[in-house]
């Protein structure tokens, strides 16, 4: 059982790791970005964050658990963001830590400390997010996107999609639940859904990003759907970030 004290111990000791994604523009295969995933690795066994990230949440670890995953994510990113421009870096926030007071100072303070411009950082939000305090959660989403940093909508489709929220919140990204990938080249329920996604996306000068790609087929028709970006299996696991970065060092 994960309690309190071991994720706190293990957040010391430095039992976490960041772990990055790339992501690929689906029209020239360019990598445009990252998505940064965290491990645990507790000196027997892998951790998964399905476990420990609710643990963070139910004992108010998620603060310091954030501040990890962003200073420990741009502290590894920094040097190939300033190098290429156009890439960005996307961070997974647990809804709990947006409800945390001070969530936007700590972020524009880290983006400062290692010099990353806020238009290299993209925050990830699940739709559950948007159950609770619509209105404190439009406010910080707000002042994040007035910074410049990005706003993507994650695991899109599965949550609590509703129209209302996309009216009310700066999206500048919609990230496609990997469940409606999965099948795409089976089911024409889930291709149509896809395309009805990107069109959506589209409507709202958003990017379009498709999570969980595990085979050339399904990218063929995220492609001819103009998906804008994707990423999964197919291209890249999430990998150690110094093994990711050194790979982008010899492309760039
Ligand atoms: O990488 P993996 O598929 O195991 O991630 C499982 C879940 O954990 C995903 O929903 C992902 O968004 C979430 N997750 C991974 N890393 C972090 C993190 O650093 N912070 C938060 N809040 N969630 C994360
Ligand atoms: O909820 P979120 O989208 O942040 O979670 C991303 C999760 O998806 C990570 O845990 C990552 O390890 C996982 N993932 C990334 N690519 C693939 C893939 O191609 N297939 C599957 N099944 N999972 C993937
Ligand atoms: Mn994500
Ligand atoms: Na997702």
């Amino acid at each position: 059982e994960i309690s309190h004290d071991t994720l706190h111990e293990a957040i010391l000791r430095n039992q976490l790791q960041v772990y990055l994604q790339p992501i690929h523009a689906l029209h020239d295969d360019a990598l445009v970005g990252f998505e940064s995933l965290a491990r645990w690795h507790d000196g027997m066994d892998w951790i998964p964050p399905d476990l420990f990230i609710p643990v963070a949440e139910q004992t108010g670890l998620i603060d310091e658990l954030t501040q990890w995953s962003i200073n420990t994510t741009l502290r590894h990113c920094a040097p190939v963001l300033a190098a290429n421009p156009g890439l960005t870096c996307s961070i997974n926030l647990s809804p709990r830590a947006i409800f945390e007071h001070g969530i936007v100072d700590q972020i524009e303070s880290s983006l400062k400390i290692w010099n990353v411009k806020p238009s290299a950082l993209t925050v990830e939000i699940t739709e559950t997010a948007f159950i609770e305090d619509a209105d404190f959660l439009s406010d910080v989403l707000g002042e994040l996107h007035a910074l410049g940093v990005g706003i993507a909508i994650d695991d899109y489709g599965t949550g609590f999609s509703s129209l209302g929220y996309l009216r009310q919140f700066p999206m500048t990204e919609l990230k496609i639940d990997r469940s409606f990938v999965l099948d795409i080249t089976q089911n024409t329920r889930s291709e149509q859904l896809v395309a009805a996604m990107i069109d959506l996306a589209h409507r709202l000068d958003a990017t379009v990003v498709a999570e969980g790609v595990e085979d050339a087929d399904s990218l063929a028709v995220l492609r001819r759907l103009g998906c804008d970006w994707y990423q999964g299996y197919y291209k890249a696991r999430p990998a150690p970030a110094d093994d990711v970065l050194a790979g982008i060092g010899e492309q760039a």
